[in-house]
């Protein structure tokens, strides 16, 4: 019997997508070295040129269109990685030529074919388009009017934002879609539908396309030689993709797919994803034309993005001193704290803060959990951390749980070590729905590539009752609380000097 490995979800991650040695047969496909060598050719390129080509040498005079052998001549010796672009005609097709140089430095030409030619890529409704995106105030009113552009210039049936969580898990944040289709908005999806080598491709090379996903993958050659190293096909446009995903839209009754990234401070935030129940095949131009928005659509988001975290981070500053000036001018630390309309409840939202202040106990909103809090602190100082947090009580501190009914969330910081001064912030459990597009359970299987892990066969919605958490704490809510902490602790610190300089 033949043992496999075991399946886990390297299986998935390592799957060399860059490299696949084929290309959709949208078009042909040919690489060049510097000196002008063909290296790699796809296996139709030479019918589709109607020519002789010969690996491992240039092409002869006449093999190529005269309009390809003199954009192949500029561009060998050209550095300019952005090629210029082309279009040529072969007896009744048009093709859009491609040209970019890849990792290896070859110079990768891609002839692909123009389908119907609609006047999507005018110039005139590009700006249009562009424009109408940018004016938005908001995230989702500008992801909105994206889709509805994509959709304009593209006939998908749906178009979807998907937006990508902290886990790499992602969601369906709006969508433009076919009047017969379902409501996808605020589906979930796992990580590993976009495993993670995609997802790090997908982080500069930003669009791509599925025009078939039925389609015969074409091969691409390469001349026989001593060291022979696969052709980089990261950055070509006509790259077969991943059987698995082919697998996996096939699952979900999808044909056709294009795919554009949203990139924002050199992460990927999120994709606008395209579907067609047939094959839908977009002309370069009008790709290109949905990149170009893409890029105008992430600035925005990250223009409204960084807008809104300086202006929470500059109130968050504002209530902080004047939480510590009151502090300074008191000797009563908690009556300090509680005296003014803002107290640490205002800094961040929750269902009860308190302050322990030697064996005194004030609670400035909510009410107090059940458990003593002292004790509850004690247990809670082992970890040594300057900030301990967590969503899921009965998950990190099982040990606590019964003591801080009824919460499910705490963040709690000790300021000032002599008087036992502790901050705490409670929130209480959230029962959250999360609506899956499908089971989101690995199957193991063992298909035509062998072992490993398969798309899922279902894409009916799933739920997944969330229990024992609470809202999480933002990165800038924590921030806030390490900044009062800080405040706090100095004046402390300074007090304690005080006292002992006194006692001396
Ligand atoms: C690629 N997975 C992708 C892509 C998307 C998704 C959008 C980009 C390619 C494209 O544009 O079609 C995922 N597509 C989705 C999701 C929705 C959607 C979440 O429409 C929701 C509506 N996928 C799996 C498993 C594996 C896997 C288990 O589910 C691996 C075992 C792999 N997905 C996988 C791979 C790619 C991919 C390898 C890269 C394809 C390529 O670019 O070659």
């Amino acid at each position: 019997t033949q043992s496999h490995p075991p399946v886990t979800l390297a299986n998935c991650d390592s799957e060399p997508i860059h490299i696949p040695g084929a290309i959709q047969p949208l078009g042909a496909l040919l690489a060049f070295d510097a000196d002008g060598i063909l290296r790699f050719a796809s296996e139709n390129a030479a019918q589709l040129l109607g020519s002789q080509l010969t690996l491992g040498l240039a092409c002869a005079p006449g093999a190529l269109p005269q309009a390809l052998a003199h954009y192949l001549e500029t561009w060998l010796r050209n550095a300019d990685p952005i090629f210029d672009p082309l279009t040529i005609t072969l007896g009744a097709t048009t093709y859009d030529v491609i040209g970019h140089r890849n990792g290896d430095g070859l110079t990768i030409i891609e002839l692909e074919r123009r389908t119907e030619d609609n006047s999507v890529a005018d110039p005139a409704l590009i700006y249009r388009s562009i424009e109408r995106v940018r004016r938005q105030p908001d995230t989702k009113s500008l992801l909105d009017s994206a889709l509805r552009e994509v959709r304009r210039a593209t006939g998908f049936d749906r178009v979807m934002a998907y937006r990508f969580h902290p886990d790499d898990s992602g969601e369906i944040v709006a969508e433009q879609r076919h009047d017969t289709l379902e409501d996808w908005v605020g589906r979930r999806y796992p990580a590993g539908d976009i495993p993670a080598q995609a997802r790090r491709l997908y982080t500069v090379n930003t669009l791509r396309q599925i025009a078939d996903a039925g389609y015969q993958p074409i091969r691409v050659l390469g001349a026989p030689s001593t060291s022979p190293r696969p052709l980089d096909m990261s950055f070509s446009s006509l790259r077969s993709v991943s059987p698995v995903h082919l697998e996996y839209m096939a699952n979900m009754g999808v044909q056709a797919s294009m795919s554009l990234s949203l990139v924002i401070g050199g992460q990927l935030w999120g994709m606008i994803a395209c579907h067609h129940h047939s094959p839908h095949p977009i002309p370069y131009p009008a790709r290109l034309a949905c990149e170009a928005l893409a890029q105008v659509l992430s600035a925005a988001i990250a223009n409204i993005e960084g807008n809104a975290r300086a202006e929470d981070a500059r109130r968050n500053a504002a209530l902080v001193s004047q939480l510590a000036e009151r502090v300074s001018a008191s000797e009563n630390v908690p009556h300090a704290l509680s005296c003014g309309p803002q107290t640490p409840g205002s800094l961040i939202p929750g269902d009860a803060t308190l302050c322990l202040w030697g064996n005194s106990v004030t609670v400035f909103g909510g009410i107090a959990p059940r458990g003593e809090l002292a004790g509850i602190l004690c247990a809670l100082d082992q970890s040594g951390q300057r900030l301990v947090h967590t969503d899921n009580i009965a998950r990190d501190y099982p040990d606590l749980q019964t003591d801080l009914v009824p919460y499910a969330g705490l963040l709690a910081c000790k300021f000032d070590p002599m008087n036992n001064g502790w901050l705490i912030w409670l929130r209480k459990e959230q029962i959250e729905t999360l609506v899956w597009g499908g089971k989101p359970e690995k199957q193991y299987a063992v298909g035509s590539l062998g072992p490993r892990l398969t798309p899922r066969g279902s894409f009916e919605a799933w739920r997944e009752v969330v229990r024992n958490t609470s809202m999480p704490w933002l990165p800038a809510e924590l921030e806030a609380a390490d900044n009062l902490r800080d405040e706090l602790s100095h004046i402390a610190t300074s007090r304690t000097a005080d006292v002992d300089r006194a006692r001396t």
